[in-house]
């Protein structure tokens, strides 16, 4: 107990951001409007891409500045037009709605109205009626404005018109990092002519991906919810802090409710602990009978100021749970997890990185299908609804940062850094309470032997261990084990490699000896868990070749068991986990070495089984089988 205390004063003072970001929900306080749909869109083709600013485009409608086209929100506009120039396009794209606001949100002066961007990549700028309400840097994690000020302005009318202007550039400074090239030889390219160069190896997909919305809260509302859990026998414990706005003066309720909706603890305290008698644990899917198992926290505050009263209700789903490291083991509730899964992305034909259900809800079928407990969200911050799914799935996340490809030393500067640092506060504030998450991965293979990296990881993993003390922090490594600078710092220890693919290609007969070496070095060096956290081969489905050549379906299950069989033999020391790179084939840059994107997907883009799905699903199984407690019915996993 006197631990979850403890944890939860450090957790509390870590956050650093000054509101909180709540899911938005229904309630009986609150509505939410989602603005999805088609959006009038006008990329900004000026040579300096300017032109938007300075002809004030957010100040009348969108079409009345020059032509419009219908884009989809949440899609990546990049893949959904004809136009070649628009999937490459890089500098400023305008959105616009109208939407029509329910009246009594704005004749109620009771009531806030907060506009919701779930994400935009890379930087925004949002208007309301041609005022301006908010930016935001970063294209994974949410934002967010109150405008019933705005809307109040003119009670008369029920519309708004909402601008949204987003820019993918990518700049040494920016997560990911990236730079425009200008190239001048006039010899060679014509006038204007630039590239973005980037180091990570994904389609820089862009535009709104995710969900637009309004909600609403009463004036008085609950802003922010913190929990932490932790068990003592069969006494769970729920350390909690409401932080609420607009009030001083409130009374709260805060109930437990299991999940048959009996009460099972209340308080009326904004922060506390409470007991739960016989808790029911959150575990991995495969690892129990019941995986998923969530409570929910109803907070319900009353609150009056010198004219009104307020109610507010938000429920928050709890999993109790506990996450801990020692020198060779993760666990989860003081069980040894093993986590066998993939890595993903967001990525599909036709939407790119834009938010689809039955994409999300696909995948987790292929996923359990699969007896994956765990993925990884490489390399930046997945929708919460994905997160939501896990923690009722079961479904283990190692939740990383967008830092991928920080290869420059340019990148490693504060204003870097600074910026690294606010990301971490978002995510962390964002995903905290999800007891899917279980690992915060800060960065995926940086040049972790360039000399400002210690510092750079050293801050940004202390920073993340106070913002949240409760869960391990790692960075995923592809390094020399001599040279990194940042692994000291790290709890887990998260290697990828590519032996027989980037490095001897074409020689399997060397991936068991250097993968043993990998390890070993590894462990060596830092007694600490270690999670091969990429490996795999590219393989285009339908190319076939006995005895095996590269890109073909033979050579990547061929790689697959040769890693199987060092990780079978060091699992049982102190490797504590597999993750598949990667779950799907994904869109990339066009180059040389990527054929219509990267085919190292056990499933292709359009989510078919190569055949190293079924190498992959057959070892999963046996491996669930033996750490784990399956339910009745995938004792027959075939017939699912
Ligand atoms: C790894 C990167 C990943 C790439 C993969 C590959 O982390 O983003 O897609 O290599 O080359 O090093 O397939």
């Amino acid at each position: 107990m006197f631990r979850v205390l403890c944890l939860f004063a450090a957790f509390k003072a870590g956050i650093l951001l000054d509101s909180g970001m709540l899911f938005p929900q229904e309630s009986s306080s609150r509505e939410v409007k989602e603005l999805n749909g088609l959006w009038a869109f006008r990329a900004d083709r000026s040579p300096t891409r300017n032109q938007g600013f300075q002809r004030a485009w957010y100040k009348s409608r969108l079409a009345e500045t020059g032509p419009v086209i219908d884009i989809p929100v949440p899609s990546s506009y990049n893949d959904v037009t004809q136009d070649p120039n628009l999937r490459d396009f890089i500098g400023w794209v305008w959105y616009e709605r109208e939407v029509v606001v329910p009246a009594r949100w704005i004749s109620d002066g009771k009531t806030r109205v907060v506009l919701r961007v779930e994400s935009a990549h890379y930087y925004s700028i949002v208007w309301v009626n041609g005022v301006k309400v908010t930016e935001h840097e970063g294209g994974h994690l949410p934002f967010e404005a109150d405008i019933d000020g705005l809307l109040r302005e003119d009670p008369t009318t029920t519309t708004c018109r909402i601008t949204i202007a987003v820019n993918n550039t990518l700049d040494l400074h920016t997560l990911p990092p990236g730079s425009i090239q200008y190239m001048k030889d006039r010899t060679m390219y014509p006038e204007g002519f630039f590239v973005q160069n980037t180091n990570f190896d994904f389609f820089n997909y862009a535009g709104i991906h995710r969900s637009v919305l309004l909600y609403t809260t009463p004036k008085a509302y609950v802003d922010d919810i913190t929990v932490v859990t932790d068990f003592l026998d069969s006494t769970g414990l729920v350390r909690y802090n409401v932080s609420i706005q607009g009030a001083t003066l409130v009374t709260l309720k805060v109930t437990l409710i299991d999940k048959d909706g009996h009460c099972v603890v209340s308080s009326n305290d904004t922060s506390g602990v409470l007991k739960v008698v016989d808790v029911k644990l959150w575990w991995p899917y495969l690892m129990h009978e019941n995986p998923g198992y969530l409570y929910s926290l109803e907070v319900r505050l009353n609150a009056a100021d010198g004219t009104s009263t307020y109610e507010d209700v938000y429920s928050l789903p709890v999993g109790i749970r506990t996450v801990k490291v020692t020198k060779n083991q993760f666990l989860i509730n003081n069980k040894p997890f093993y986590f066998h899964g993939v890595n993903k992305h967001e990525d599909s034909d036709i939407r790119g990185k834009g938010f689809d259900w039955p994409l999300v809800v696909k995948d987790f079928n292929l996923m359990k299908w699969l007896g994956a407990n765990s993925f990884r969200t490489s390399h930046y911050p997945y929708a919460e609804e994905i997160l939501q799914m896990c923690d009722r799935h079961g479904i283990v996340v190692i939740d990383e940062s967008p830092g991928v490809g920080i290869k420059d030393i340019r990148s490693f500067e504060n204003a870097s850094l600074t910026h690294h640092l606010e990301v971490m506060d978002e995510l962390v504030r964002r995903d905290k309470n999800h007891p899917s998450v279980v690992m915060w991965s800060v960065a995926n293979e940086p040049a972790a032997e360039m000399p400002p990296a210690g510092f750079y990881f050293q801050m940004l993993i202390k920073h993340t261990k106070v913002l949240d003390p409760t869960r391990p922090v790692t960075f995923i490594t592809d390094s020399n084990y001599a040279r990194d600078k940042g692994a000291p710092y790290v709890d887990v220890i998260c290697v990828n490699s590519y032996f027989s693919w980037y490095h001897d290609p074409g020689h399997l007969e060397v991936i068991q000896i250097q993968l043993n070496t990998q390890f070993e070095n590894w462990y060596g060096k830092y007694q600490k868990p270690i999670i091969q956290s990429e490996y795999g081969a590219d393989a285009a489905p339908g190319f076939h070749s006995d005895p095996p050549v590269m890109f073909t379906e033979e050579y990547q299950k061929l790689v697959l068991r040769d890693y199987h069989s060092v990780f079978d033999q060091k699992r049982k020391l102190y490797v504590v986990g597999e993750l598949i790179w990667n779950f799907a084939d994904f869109m990339t840059t066009q180059g040389v070495t990527r054929m219509v994107g990267n085919k190292k997907g056990i499933f292709t883009r359009q989510r078919q089984p190569k055949e190293a799905a079924f190498i992959l699903k057959e070892r999963y199984w046996r491996l669930a089988n033996e750490t784990g407690r399956l339910p009745l019915w995938t004792k027959y996993p075939c017939s699912h």
